[in-house]
């Protein structure tokens, strides 16, 4: 298995995946230059990472390798079981991480970042919100998560699964553009999730697989 990786972005939550789950795979470490590459392209059409390549399967799309590794290795624990009413909730975090959660943490990154490559609209067309509009638009979708965590330490049923990962890996970014206020329930889940080791190995330019 072979996973295509860029230190700091969004390839870090499949990374977090594999290494909760203890996986042996390879991780290639790319850069920009790389990934303009035709070549390159052939793995993921927009050149982005990351993208997973297991045995004939290449996928893109963090979430949904976060999502299939998960299910591949089920028994892990990662994910709720198939047929349980754990997994609706399960589904509703997943999506709500990249659907609600990440856009405007993204869109702050773009404003304080503003020549990022992923940011791909022309300067003319980006969006004339301001950053403190965007700071109101991120805690109105922090308030959902802030109710659940004010009497839990996971998203759901109070069990780490992939759905944590996700939205851990959203909220580093959030944490690392200091978005977080401080002392509410989601900063503390936050600092929770970053202690595990599985997070800090799928941080490490210099570990071996
Ligand atoms: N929705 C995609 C976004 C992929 C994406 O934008 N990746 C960024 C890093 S976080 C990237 O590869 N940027 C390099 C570039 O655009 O050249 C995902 O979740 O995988």
């Amino acid at each position: 298995m072979q996973l295509y990786y860029i230190p700091t972005t969004r390839a870090v939550r499949p990374r977090w995946v594999l290494e909760e789950m203890g996986l042996s795979y390879e991780l290639i470490t790319v850069d920009i230059e790389t990934t303009r590459q035709r070549d390159y392209q052939k793995l993921h059409p927009h050149g982005k990472v990351p993208v997973l390549v297991d045995e004939g399967v290449v996928i893109y799309e963090s979430s949904a390798i976060c999502s299939y590794l998960s299910d591949r290795y089920i028994d892990q624990g990662l994910a709720p079981a198939l047929d349980s009413s754990a997994r609706a909730y399960y589904y509703q975090w997943l999506f709500y991480a990249s659907v609600t959660l990440e856009p405007p943490v993204e869109q702050y990154l773009f404003q304080k970042i503003p020549n990022l490559p992923e940011n791909i609209l022309p300067e003319g067309k980006r969006k004339g919100t301001s950053e403190q509009e965007t700071l109101q638009w991120f805690q109105q979708v922090c308030e959902p998560l802030n109710d659940l965590l004010a009497n839990n330490d996971y998203l759901v049923q109070n069990q780490f699964t992939t759905a944590d990962i996700v939205t851990g890996g959203v909220l580093h970014w959030a944490f690392k553009l200091d978005m977080l206020q401080k002392e509410t329930p989601i900063y503390r889940y936050l600092i929770n999730l970053i202690e595990r080791p599985a997070f800090k190995r799928a941080n490490d330019q210099q570990a071996k697989h």
